[in-house]
C-alpha cells in the first residue's frame, strides 16, 4: 500500500548515541542496538475506521523520534507497520453507516496518511494493509494447524496457547509478565472471547474466522473466512522485514492480548522471536478517560489541522510529554505549546554560532526518548537568548521534527 511523504531530514556533522530505550519483557532500560547496523522497527497500524486521534499521534511521533535518534546514530531503519483493514470493529461501522467496509478503510488510512505528513512522521518503509497478505496468512494458520497448534471450535480456529508453551521457544505471560488472572480479564476486554465453550484455554486467541453471512471472507485450507488478529502482524513483520526486529513498538493497550500472541505465532512458525525489544507508548487521555475510538473521546489531528493549528505545536505539545506515561490531553498543551513555539522562532530568527545544544539534545534523547527534558533544554536556551548556530537548529529539525528556519 502506499505510504506518506518522508519529511526532510537534516544531516548533522558527528553522530549521536545509540539509544537505551525501556523494554516491556524485562522491564528495564535496554540498548536498541542492531549488530550490523541496520534497525528493524515493527509498529502496530491503526484499525481505519475513525479518523486519527492525538493517542494514535503521539504513539507514532514516540517511535518516530525513535527512528530519528537511531539514523542520527548511523544506523539504517527497516520499518514496517499495518493497518487492520478487516476486523469486527470496522465491519461493524461500515454496516451502522451504510458504507462499503474498504471504501471506509480507504478513506480511514488516507486521513492517516494526511495526518502524518502534516505532522512530519517519517513514514514506514513498508505499509501493509491486511487484505493485501490473506494468503500467507491463511498459509501461516494453515501451518499451525499442521504442526498441531491450531484447533478448530465449530467453524472457527484457535492457537493453543497451553501446547506452543510447551513446545515452542514461547511460554505464555512471557511478553506481558502479566499473571493469569489479569490476562483473562484483559482479554475480555481486548477482543478475546475466554468465556467461549469449546476453546482448550479460554486464553487461546483465534485464528481465523470463518465467514459470516455479509461479511467480506477469502477461500483457505480451514474454509472462507478472514485472519484473526494477532496472526497478521507476526505475518506482517517476517514477511517485510528481518526477523527478531530489533524493536516491536505499539500503545500500551497492546501488550496483551496483542503482542503476547504475535510473539507467540512467530515463535511457533520460525522458531525465531518476533523481537529483540518491545516498547510501549502510554495512552493519551481526554476528560477523565483513554482516548478511544469506542469510548468517543476524541480529539482529532485532522479537525485541529482544519482549525489553522500549526502542526509544528501539535507536535511539540505531544512531545511535551514522555512517551511511556499515561497522561491527559488539555487545551492548555496546546496554547502552551503555540508560545513556545512563537518564543522558539523569534529565538532561531537570530542565529549565531552556539552548537552546544546538538549534543544536549543527542544525550537527551538517546537515553529513552526524553523529549520532555530535549524541549526543557531548548527553552533554557531561548530564555538565555543564546545564538543558535545554524547546526543546532538543524538538530532541533533532525531529531524532534520541528523545522525554525
Ligand atoms: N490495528 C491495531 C494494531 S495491530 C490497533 O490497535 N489499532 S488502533 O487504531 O486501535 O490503534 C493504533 C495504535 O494507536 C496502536 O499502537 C495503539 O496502541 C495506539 N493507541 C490507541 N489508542 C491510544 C491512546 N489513547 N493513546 C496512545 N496510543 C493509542
Ligand atoms: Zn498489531
Amino acid at each position: 500500500m502506499k505510504s506518506w511523504n518522508r519529511p526532510e531530514i537534516p544531516s548533522l556533522a558527528g553522530s549521536g548515541p545509540v539509544p537505551v530505550l525501556y523494554d516491556t519483557v524485562t522491564g528495564s532500560l535496554q540498548p536498541a542496538v542492531a549488530a550490523d547496523g541496520v534497525a528493524g522497527l515493527y509498529v502496530c497500524g491503526i484499525t481505519p475506521y475513525d479518523a486519527t486521534h492525538l493517542g494514535h499521534a503521539a504513539t507514532y511521533l514516540a517511535f518516530d523520534t525513535l527512528t530519528r535518534v537511531w539514523l542520527d546514530a548511523g544506523y539504517e531503519v527497516r520499518y514496517a507497520q499495518n493497518t487492520t483493514d478487516v476486523d469486527d470493529p470496522l465491519l461493524e461501522r461500515a454496516q451502522a453507516t451504510g458504507v462499503d467496509w474498504r471504501q471506509l478503510a480507504s478513506d480511514q488510512t488516507e486521513l492517516f496518511r494526511q495526518d502524518m505528513q502534516t505532522l512530519g512522521i517519517i513514514p514506514p518503509d513498508h505499509y501493509v494493509a491486511v487484505t493485501e497478505v490473506i494468503e500467507p496468512v491463511a498459509d501461516a494458520v494453515n501451518r499451525l494447524v499442521e504442526q498441531g497448534l491450531g484447533y478448530r471450535v465449530g467453524d472457527d480456529w484457535y492457537f493453543d496457547s497451553v501446547a506452543a508453551s510447551t513446545g515452542s521457544s514461547w511460554t505464555l505471560g512471557e511478553i506481558s509478565g502479566l499473571d493469569r488472572a489479569t490476562m483473562l480479564a484483559l482479554s475480555a476486554e481486548r477482543g478475546g472471547d475466554p468465556d467461549r465453550p469449546g476453546k482448550r484455554d479460554p486464553l487461546d486467541p483465534l485464528l481465523w474466522m470463518s465467514a459470516r453471512p455479509g461479511e467480506p471472507s477469502w477461500p483457505s485450507a480451514m474454509g472462507h473466512g478472514r485472519p484473526g488478529w494477532h496472526i497478521e502482524c507476526s505475518v506482517i513483520a517476517e514477511r517485510y522485514l528481518e526477523i527478531p526486529v530489533t524493536v516491536n513498538g505499539g500503545g500500551s493497550d497492546l501488550i496483551f492480548p496483542h503482542h503476547e500472541f504475535s510473539a507467540a505465532h512467530t515463535a511457533a512458525l520460525t522458531a525465531r522471536p518476533l523481537a529483540a525489544h518491545y516498547s510501549h507508548a502510554g495512552m493519551v487521555a481526554y476528560r477523565g478517560e483513554k482516548m478511544s475510538k469506542s469510548l468517543g473521546n476524541l480529539v482529532f489531528v485532522s479537525r485541529l489541522r482544519a482549525a489553522g493549528v500549526d502542526p509544528r505545536a501539535i507536535r511539540l505539545a505531544l512531545l511535551s510529554e514522555h512517551y511511556r506515561s499515561d497522561w491527559e490531553w488539555t487545551e492548555a498543551h496546546l496554547t502552551e505549546s503555540e508560545a513556545r513555539l512563537v518564543r522558539w522562532v523569534s529565538w532561531a530568527a537570530a542565529p549565531g554560532d552556539d552548537d552546544s545544544l546538538i549534543g544536549e539534545l543527542r544525550t537527551l534523547l538517546a537515553y529513552d526518548l526524553d523529549t520532555p527534558a530535549a524541549l526543557a533544554t531548548i527553552d533554557r536556551h531561548v530564555a538565555h537568548q543564546t545564538a543558535p548556530s545554524p547546526a543546532a537548529l538543524d538538530a532541533i529539525d533532525a531529531l524532534l521534527g520541528i523545522r525554525l528556519r
